[in-house]
């Protein structure tokens, strides 16, 4: 294995040549993060073994409940990098506030951010879970962060990424340079590159939402939708297929796999709440590997990394895959379409056809 392929230290050193001012503080904090991975991978394998499963009993800023998992998945983040010299300040999902080094730490030039585990609700049912990560530039390098400082657009992300602990432990990962996936060799404790510029594919043949939610989704996206569900007989003229992992990263892995759009849209249960997924930890690196991949990521009325954030924790409406399906449904939220009032199994194309006398 040595021999044959690319380890993830050999493929940060080969892209830093190709800057010969950069200092390797980045590559050094990449590393880090890869070695937080790494050890959540381990207790996610352990399963009921490593003692970690079920229910912290305590809940996060967001109002989720806490599992034991994405307590100790976030202190191996804080952990691996908090030491460095690397890193000023960080953001996690599971901190109401930015976390500040302890003293005697050095205080770096780059902002950490993080979902230490993403899809947690699946840890207890032995499905794919992950961790995502981003990293920004500090404003003022060397001082301790103030909140503001992490309010960047997407933009300014150096680097993004994800592992996903699945029957394989990968991490996918961008520093400007395409999306590269590398996989864990449990045995060497290394990441191999296994996939090089990943590209989504073009065609969508999947969609991936949470239809429990449809009653509530706006115009657009009930649009959308029913037209992937109308498939050859509808305006689409081609079948889906749905998917729905409750997994951002699972489900990002599968469209830079395979292909396929995914919807996380804003809804009316809580119309003061503009989405469900975060947008500093969540959308925003996933948004940074799928422009990367070549396709788009979006709110359905705007670019991802061009939203300028509000608050660490802030949340947004979600779309991405290949351009030409984001685009289309961008289209959707810019033109009026009255959903159907009634279920089509009861119209006149329905099963239940009505008779008509
Ligand atoms: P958890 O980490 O709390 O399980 O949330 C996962 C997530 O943020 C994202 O990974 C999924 O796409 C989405 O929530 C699933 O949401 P639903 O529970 O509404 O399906």
């Amino acid at each position: 294995m040595l021999t044959e392929r690319t380890t993830l230290v050999q493929f940060l050193i080969e892209e830093r040549r190709r800057h010969p001012g950069a200092s390797g503080e980045l590559n050094s904090l990449i590393l880090d993060v890869a070695l937080a991975c790494k050890a959540i991978a381990n207790r996610v394998a352990s399963g009921a073994l490593g003692g970690a499963l079920g229910s912290a009993g305590q809940v996060n800023v967001q109002g989720e409940t806490q599992q034991k998992l994405d307590i100790l998945a976030n202190d191996y983040f804080v952990r691996a990098t908090e030491w460095c010299g690397d890193v000023a300040g960080m953001v996690s999902e599971e901190l109401d506030d930015p976390y500040l080094l302890p003293d005697g730490y050095p205080r770096g030039k780059y902002l950490l951010v993080f979902d230490p585990l993403d899809g947690s609700s699946n840890i207890d049912v032995n499905v794919s879970v992950g961790s995502i990560f981003s990293i920004l530039r500090a404003p003022n390098p060397g001082i301790d962060p103030v909140r503001d400082d992490f309010l960047q657009r997407g933009t300014e992300q150096v680097c993004a990424g994800y592992a996903i602990y699945g029957p394989s432990t990968m991490i996918v990962l961008s520093v400007g340079t395409g999306v590269h996936a590398f996989t864990l060799d449990p045995n060497l404790g290394e990441f191999f590159l296994t996939r090089e510029s990943i590209k989504i594919p073009a065609a969508a043949k999947e969609f991936a939402i949470n239809a429990s939610n449809q009653r509530f989704w706006e115009p657009a996206v009930q649009r959308y939708v029913s037209e992937c569900l109308a498939g050859k007989s509808g305006p689409r003229q081609r079948d889906f297929n749905m998917r729905w992992v409750a997994s951002l990263v699972a489900e990002t892995h599968r469209i830079l796999t395979r292909g396929g759009i995914f919807l996380y849209p804003r809804d009316s249960r809580a119309p003061a709440k503009a989405g469900k997924l975060r947008l500093l930890y969540e959308a925003n690196p996933i948004a940074f590997l799928i422009e990367q991949a070549g396709g788009a990521a979006s709110t359905g009325r705007q670019r991802m990394l061009d939203v300028v954030p509000s608050d660490i924790h802030q949340r947004i409406s979600f779309i991405f895959g290949p351009s030409e399906e984001v685009a289309r449904i961008e289209e959707y939220h810019d033109q009026p379409y009255e959903p159907p009032t009634t279920l089509p199994l009861y119209k006149t194309r329905g099963l239940f056809r009505e008779e008509v006398s």
